[in-house]
């Protein structure tokens, strides 16, 4: 049964193309750096955002138009959502996807009906997967929509809320294990405050850090090898998130010991929203080895809030390009499209045109990154600027010194010479490959 009749597989026509529903760049099997595309940007769809993102905003309702679905919670429309999804995989050529446990299936009147409903859908699911050889990115639990998560799951208040979090994060691993996904990602929506007058924090992250505790011991009690991943975001719904950004989920994670069991899915629009620029949350989560997989999307300069827009930027996603690069590549992660189409674009064909823009974007800003990588004058600049490091002083810096010593050879040479950043010169070559 064909849901989008009028699309056709996608298909890379090369940038001459004027065809709307072609890659222009996206060509999956060319080599880059010796890997190909594929390989390297590991495209994921969101199954939140394609298949039940109704497109509402805070002002006004769903406008989406989605003739399959019947807009019940029943199991046989969960299901046939898949179906569909599935023929959304096969004819974008997008080969991983992410779920929450409340997005493939419904929440019904209590955990047990619900954990039933996810298991029946787990199954089709596995059976897509089978039949087309797409793959799970990750999954996760649905622990911000309810209300009983209104003040947190994790960090909740009250323990009974917490216990049930608990319950539901042991059912989604156990979906993510079934379907064999490549990561389980935790994402604290609701992890954090609105006021600190009724907030004891210190009580909130301890049992935080318990869950995730018992969700490393879960993993090996299930043999479940993924990934575990946290997603930044400084707030929105809450006041203030805990996990603010890449720099406050590995102090959290080191202060409770938990660093050598998860990394890092970074969100762009989540690392505006947290005053960084993508670069930034992508080094810091690099630098310390934990740099996992990366929510792809961009904000808008002009509103506050996450916009999740289709990453349409090429700045932007050549420099994340730069970044997986520089890390030689993803081992477990990808390019999550946790992006939702404008509110205006509500026909299901905005679906495609947004996801191969996206991947278009992603495939030009990695052959970007790979032509500047090639001409090197952006590296070599960078080393000539700490070459004072590589031998005299420098070298006895870094090897370690004391004061007295440092002091003597400033006594002795006096006055440094200047030298420039050179940052428009930078500029200028970085502008030479758009
Ligand atoms: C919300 C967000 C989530 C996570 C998964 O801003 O990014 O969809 O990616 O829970
Ligand atoms: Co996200």
């Amino acid at each position: 049964m064909a849901y989008f009749p009028d699309v056709p597989k996608i298909a890379y026509e090369g940038p001459e193309s004027k065809n709307p529903l072609a890659f222009k760049h996206y060509n999956p099997d060319e080599q880059v750096e010796g890997r190909s595309m594929r390989e390297h940007l590991r495209f994921g769809a969101a199954y939140w955002h394609v298949m039940r993102n109704g497109l509402s905003d805070p002002f006004g309702g769903p406008t989406a138009l989605m003739p399959w679905d019947d807009g019940s919670d029943s199991v046989d429309n969960a299901l046939k959502r898949s179906d569909v999804f599935f023929e959304f995989l096969d004819k974008t050529g997008i080969d991983y996807y992410c779920f929450h446990d409340r997005d493939i299936a419904p929440e019904l009147d209590d955990l047990a009906k619900s954990n039933a409903a996810l298991e029946k859908v787990v199954d089709r699911l596995a059976g897509h997967q089978k039949a087309s050889g797409k793959k799970l990115l990750w999954g996760t639990a649905c622990l911000f929509a309810h209300p009983r998560y209104a003040q947190g799951a994790g960090t909740s208040p009250d323990a009974r809320v917490f216990a049930y979090a608990a319950a539901q994060v042991k059912a989604a691993m156990d979906a993510t294990h079934q379907l064999g996904g490549f990561g389980y990602t935790f994402w604290g929506g609701r992890e954090g405050y609105a006021t600190l007058l009724n907030t004891d924090m210190k009580r909130e992250l301890d049992h935080l850090a318990a869950l995730l505790h018992m969700a490393v011991d879960y993993k090996k009690t299930i043999g479940f090898e993924g990934q575990f991943y946290i997603e930044p975001k400084p707030r929105e719904p809450s006041t203030h998130q805990y996990d603010s950004d890449a720099a406050a989920c590995l102090n959290f994670l080191r202060e409770y010991d938990l660093l050598d069991h998860f990394k890092l899915n970074i969100e762009t629009n989540h690392a505006t929203l947290a005053g960084h620029t993508m670069q930034h949350e992508l080094s810091v989560a690099i630098n310390a080895g934990a740099l996992g997989s990366i929510d792809a999307n961009q904000g808008d300069t002009l509103l506050g809030w996450d916009t999740d827009e289709f990453p349409t930027d090429l700045y932007g996603t050549t420099q994340v390009m730069l970044k997986v690069l520089e890390m030689g590549g993803f081992t477990t992660g990808g390019l999550n499209f946790d992006a939702k189409r404008r509110r205006e674009s509500h026909e299901p064909i905005d679906l495609f045109h947004a996801h191969v823009g996206g991947m278009d974007a992603f495939a030009r800003g990695l052959k970007i990154a790979a032509a500047i990588r090639a001409d090197g004058r952006l590296a070599d600049a960078l080393k000539s600027r700490y070459s004072s490091w590589d031998d005299g002083i420098g070298e006895v810096i870094e090897k370690g010194t004391d004061f007295a010593t440092l002091s003597d050879w400033a006594l002795k040479n006096g006055e440094p010479e200047l030298r420039s950043g050179r940052q428009e010169l930078l500029e200028n070559i970085l502008n030479e490959h758009f």
